[in-house]
């Protein structure tokens, strides 16, 4: 340790500065670097990952200030088997969770710290979650050994030097630990993208009780970059009930009809459901307009004025590139045409980037995710299915005026949502606001690539927050359910439950998705105005059959029935499994789903 080189504390704050110490002794860097968060350091550090080959130099005309990192195969994607919740108990991590006893974990990752920096930079990365003069703004402190995770930290948060002013001398911080898991011998010499190979020796490890959060041998996106869902969700879900608030996985958008009224809307999703899509949607609808406020994680508070209020945590997006086209996003691609981190994409010829369904020519020849020769008949795809850009919040053509709003925005709706090729119309009105949490813990869908596991399996996925929801869900739908007493219930948003995935008998999608869902975003703000035609079902209020404007759809009356119909078996299925589903959790289950569930039972007949 005396050869480590330790720049001068920037901070005042004696519990940080103790902290990063204490740190520093465990993790035995060969340097440490407190990051301010400024454009020269953030060159400074893409130059250093350039010449040590973690990342390629994007074409300056093509793809200004851009780079592109490949990791390896083995780091890339979130790893849900190897997330830990370390409360107290294992009743508090509940049901849905992975456990473990937090003294024997903290003994284990003292002992996978102890000198996992050798040979490395630490660097000192504190970060803001929200606007920083929000009432709910979370500061944290992440320590990580890799420049990969600083400089897309500097995207997906506000960053720096005006971090620790804001924190001043008795700021209070979350500290989060991160390493990539492979120190360097004297003279070894490293890799492009240095992690545990080992799955079973990867940890994503939350102390809520802390609260702190420790994650070791990955440096690929949410495994790492801890602002996001380790701190704005798992931890900031277990403070939000603490608080008062709602930590969520949910996008926000605006929405501004053609007399120029404007609505908020917050949707769950579950990961790879298309949040961003929708988040970014171009309506084909004449007149109206979105507005993009998040994509992904949004905290939700009671304001003074009663009414719900969503705001998004994060500066940046962590988007899936495959399927990122003209068609399905072109504000995304808009916003990552410049400025912006690529990992696990196709390197093309003239040193631009490539992915599936990207909406133009393959290039005839590239280089692949893996760093291979490859051309569109090799047989096997480019880019990886979780491939990614990190993109400036800032540089998408429809960011919302009101997106860094400290206050956030007041919500007129929630919507809950999935890929559910049957049984789920396309879009139902919650009946009040029990009978929409009630939809929200019935959230599920067909998994994709994103998730680990088999893919096209129905995963129940309560409030798309199963993999992201801190401490136990009973405990998490009975803090939903303790909204209606908490502010005037008039003033919650009206509920709804979309599903842009329905599919017919011969497995074609009955529903044209994407600016069309602003046909049903226009239905949900007639309601929430009191004027939009429905009728009360078995299963909720759903649009009369001329209720939603399919003006220029060609649409078949036989598909708009067969997707705004109530199908009783399928529903009774439904049922079935959703009782299933909430036998995990016991009597804890808050009792109000239980009756949800026989109401909806004895509707179906
Ligand atoms: O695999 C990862 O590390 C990224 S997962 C992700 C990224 C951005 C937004 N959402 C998600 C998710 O899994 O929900
Ligand atoms: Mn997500």
């Amino acid at each position: 340790m005396s050869n480590t080189q330790i720049k001068r504390p920037v901070t005042a704050n004696s519990k940080l500065n103790a902290w990063v110490q204490e740190m520093i002794q465990l993790c035995e860097p060969a340097a440490v670097h407190w990051c301010d968060g400024s454009a020269a350091e953030n060159q400074a550090l893409c130059d250093l990952m350039v010449k040590h080959g973690t990342f390629i130099k994007l074409n300056e005309k093509l793809r200004p200030g851009s780079y592109l990192a490949r990791s390896h195969p083995s780091d890339v994607a979130r790893v849900e088997d190897r997330t830990f919740i370390c409360s107290k108990t294992k009743q508090e991590a509940g049901p849905t969770n992975h456990w473990a006893d937090p003294v024997e974990m903290k003994k284990t990752m003292l002992e996978r710290f102890k000198g996992c920096m050798q040979g490395r930079t630490l660097y000192v990365i504190p970060f803001a979650m929200g606007p920083l003069d929000s009432p709910i703004c979370k500061i944290g402190i992440e320590i990580t050994d890799s420049p990969y995770v600083v400089v897309n930290m500097r995207i997906m948060t506000r960053m720096g030097k005006i971090v620790l002013d804001k924190l001043g001398a008795d700021g209070k911080f979350i500290p989060c630990m991160h390493s990539v898991g492979a120190p360097l011998a004297p003279g070894q010499k490293d890799v492009s993208w240095p992690c545990e190979p080992d799955p079973k020796k990867k940890y994503i490890v939350h102390f809520p009780d802390d609260p702190s959060i420790w994650s070791y041998g990955s440096g690929y996106g949410g495994n790492a970059l801890l602002g996001k869902k380790c701190l704005a969700l798992r931890i900031a879900s277990v403070v939000a009930k603490r608080e008062g608030w709602l930590a969520e996985h949910m996008l926000i958008l605006g929405l501004t009809s053609p007399a120029g009224k404007k609505y908020y809307v917050a949707a769950a999703f579950p990961s790879a459901c298309g949040k961003t899509n929708l988040a970014m949607m171009q309506p084909t609808l004449p007149g109206w307009k979105v507005s993009t406020l998040g994509d992904d994680i949004a905290w939700i508070r009671i304001g003074k004025d009663g009414h719900l209020y969503a705001m998004n945590p994060e500066t940046g997006f962590f988007g899936v590139a495959p399927g990122t086209s003209k068609q399905s996003n072109p504000h995304a691609l808009t916003s990552c045409a410049k400025n912006t981190i690529f990992t696990n994409v196709v390197l093309t010829p003239d040193n631009d980037v490539w992915w599936e369904d990207m909406g133009v020519p393959a290039p005839a020849h590239g280089i692949d995710w893996e760093g291979n020769a490859w051309t569109p008949t090799s047989g096997k795809k480019g880019a990886h299915a979780n491939s990614r850009f990190t993109a400036p919040a800032s540089q998408c053509p429809v960011i919302d005026p009101d997106w860094q709003n400290p206050e956030g925005v007041p919500l007129a709706a929630i919507m809950f949502g999935g890929r559910r090729p049957s049984t789920i119309p396309l879009v139902n009105e919650a009946f009040d606001w029990e009978h929409g949490v009630f939809m929200g813990s019935a959230c599920g869908s067909e998994t994709t690539a994103a998730a680990l596991g088999a893919a096209g399996v129905l995963r129940r996925d309560p409030f798309a927050m199963l993999p992201f929801c801190g401490y136990s869900m009973d405990d998490y739908f009975a803090h939903w359910l303790s909204f209606a007493k908490k502010t005037d219930r008039a003033k919650l948003p009206k509920v709804y439950f979309v599903n842009w995935f329905r599919k017919s008998a011969e497995g074609k999608f009955l529903w044209p998705g994407y600016g069309d869902n602003s046909r049903v975003l226009k239905w949900i703000c007639e309601r929430v105005e009191g004027t939009g035609k429905a009728h009360k079902t078995a299963i909720g209020n759903l649009p009369t059959p001329d209720a939603l404007d399919l003006k220029g759809l060609n649409l078949t009356a036989e598909n708009v029935k067969e997707l705004l119909a109530v199908d009783v078996a399928g529903w009774r299925n439904e049922i079935t499994d959703v009782a299933a589903n909430y036998a995990k959790f016991g009597d804890h289950l808050p009792k109000a789903l239980n009756q949800q569930l026989d109401s909806l039972r004895q509707r179906l007949g």
